[in-house]
Formats: C-alpha cells, structure tokens, sequence
C-alpha cells in the first residue's frame, strides 16, 4: 500500500484465513432427500454497521432459518457508527455466523483496548505496542460503559482525553460490547474461503473469498497484506522489468480494485469470485469475479445479501436487498470539490 492516508493501527490477528467448512452441505445433501423443504444456501451480508433492524428486515425478507441449514455469513464492519453494533453481534452469535473483519470491527477491538488500558487494565497494552497478529490477547472486564472518559457518554465534550487513536464514536461503541461480544469480533479472521463442491455447476464458480474490503491480483491468499485486505479501495498498476504488479490504496480512485481484479481473472487458469463490502460509495457491484455488498444501509440506502442456493444439480445466486429500516447516519463529506472524483460527485448527488 503507497502512503495515500497514514496506517492505522491493526488489532492482534488472530487468525489471517478460516476455511468454510462445507460438509454441512453434504449433510443437507443427506436430509434433502428425506424432506422437500430441506435448503442449502450461504446467506452473505453486507456491512451493517450496527443497524440491527434493517440486518433483521433483511434475514426475514429471506426468511433465513439455521435450522433448515441456512448459513449466514458477514463481509465485515458489523459494528460502529450505527445505533446497535452490539444487537447485531449478539444475533451473529445466536445464528452461529461466519465474518470477517472490517476496518471498523477492527477499530472497535483496539478502542476497546485502549479503554481497557485506560481504565487501568494492563492485560491489553501489548495489543496496542504491537502492529499485528499478536494471538490471544485476553480481553478486559466488562463493562467498560462506566469507565468512560467523562465526555464519552455524551453528556459533556472531552476536555482532555487520553484517547488519542480513534473517533469518539468509536470509543462509545468499544464501551457498549461486552466481553463476549468483543471475543467474538476478535476471534473472526480477515479471509474466509469457501470453496463450492464441484460435481455440479455454478453461476460463481467454485473458489469463493470472502474479504472485508480487497484483494491484490496476483497475490496469493497467504501473502496479501492484513491492513489492505480491511482498508483497500483501488489499486496502482506499476509496471516492472518482469510485467505489471499492483499497489492498494485507501482512496476511492477512478476505478475500483474489483474492476482490475475481473480483468486478471480472465487470464488465470483457477478463478476466484471475491465477496466483499467497504465501498459504500459504489454501492452494489455485480463484476464477473467479484461482488461488493456495502450498498450503503448505514447512509439510508438498502442493506444487500448475496445468496447461493446449492441443488442437487445446480449452483446458483440472487442478490437481495432491503431498505434501511434504522436511522441513517449522514456520510461524511470532502468540501474541497477539486479532490471529488466522478465516484465522489455521483455519490454526493445520489445522497438523501
Ligand atoms: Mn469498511
């Protein structure tokens, strides 16, 4: 990544890929032939954000049901700026969701840690010295509501703050997730591969990803790089004495990552399709290769889900939407019109 925007800080990894693990299909597979309504479907979701109505109007429209064998997965950024992150983690725990990490779940586990350590909770102080993938960080008592700085629970503005690394917003929504919750976010990894069986055919085809924000072309899955794989948004091609290599940057760019990403997998022998979310600006995008599911819920817009349906003969997608059934937040907006690319002034034109 060139140094469009500073680095911010990465929580502790704990986990870089998890694989889905599909032999609950081939479980259904079983239950299938003895029950007509038997479904076997990936329910892939994306940011919410913390609004839980909409994500709630959403699973019912698709009247999810883990039951029936139903498998809800999220793109990233289940939490912060919204009014409940911590109703939509406590769902996502109940309906045994998969996730990846979001730049804003992330944000929310180092506030957490920095509040912990505020608080006198020296257990996460090494979460903050370290720039990645310290394991196992053991999470500080809850609740950290009371331990607020005064001026973070809203009553007064913050004189003087030690808390120096994120948005205030942040820091309130690290206060509001209890130990469980916060587990839970910091256990999700940053990539989830689905791979689909492959003895019947799919509109996706068979190697699925699963990724918050990008993903570099021509890189493999092991050596993408954590803080691009939750901030990315486009990408630099730079040529080379041995052919083009990319760089990803944080800015939106005239194009997407996702757009180059299609290119290259028209050359490669094993393609990959991409489910991912962040880019709320561009809301839905439905490449050949790649599928952007932040349509921009938090902004008043509709919150989207991929859904693979698996038959006996066949694998196949829809794509289903719901409008905003919480209260928006407005998006925040670059004044100096000169630095608004195409992307930013459709954008702002399309805003409520
Ligand atoms: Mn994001």
């Amino acid at each position: 990544m060139t140094a469009d925007k500073p680095r911010k800080p990465i929580y502790p990894i704990q986990s870089l890929i998890s694989d889905i693990d599909t032999t609950c299909l081939r479980r259904q597979s079983t239950l299938s032939r003895t029950s007509d309504t038997a479904r076997h479907r990936f329910i892939i979701v994306g940011d919410v954000h913390g609004m839980r109505r909409s994500l709630q109007k959403l699973l019912a429209k698709v009247e999810f049901d883990n039951i029936q064998g139903d498998y809800l997965i999220f793109v990233g950024d289940m939490t912060n700026k919204g009014p409940d992150s911590a109703g939509v983690v406590d769902l996502a725990i109940q309906l045994e969701a998969s996730a990846v990490r979001g730049n804003h779940d992330n944000a929310v586990l180092d506030a957490a840690a920095e509040l912990a350590v505020a608080c006198g909770d020296h257990s996460q102080v090494a979460a903050l010295k370290t720039p990645s993938a310290l394991p196992d960080a053991p999470l500080s008592e809850e609740p950290m509501e009371s331990h607020l700085p005064k001026g973070l629970d809203g009553a007064e503005p913050v004189s003087k703050s030690p808390l120096t690394r994120h948005g205030e917003t942040t820091y309130r929504t690290a206060s509001q997730l209890s130990v469980s919750q916060r587990e839970w976010l910091a256990k999700l990894p940053l990539m989830l591969r689905l791979n689909l069986p492959l003895d019947r055919p799919s509109t996706l085809g068979h190697n699925l990803v699963i990724v918050h924000a990008g993903l570099v072309p021509g890189v493999a899955l092991e050596k993408q790089d954590p803080y691009n794989i939750i901030h990315m948004r486009s990408l630099k091609r730079m040529e080379g004495d041995e052919g083009s290599r990319f760089e990803s940057l944080e800015e939106f760019g005239e194009e997407g990552w996702a757009a180059e990403w299609d290119r290259w997998q028209e050359r490669c022998e094993t393609r990959s399709t991409v489910i991912f979310g962040h880019d709320a600006k561009r809301r839905l995008q439905l490449g050949n290769y790649s599928i952007g599911l932040d349509s921009a819920c938090l902004y008043g817009f509709q919150l989207s889900a991929l859904v693979i349906i698996i038959s006996e003969s066949e694998i196949y997608h829809e794509i289903v939407q719901v409008d905003c059934e919480d209260t928006p937040v407005p998006p925040k907006m670059k004044e100096d019109t000169d630095k608004q690319t195409a992307t930013d002034k459709q954008w702002y034109g399309t805003k409520r």
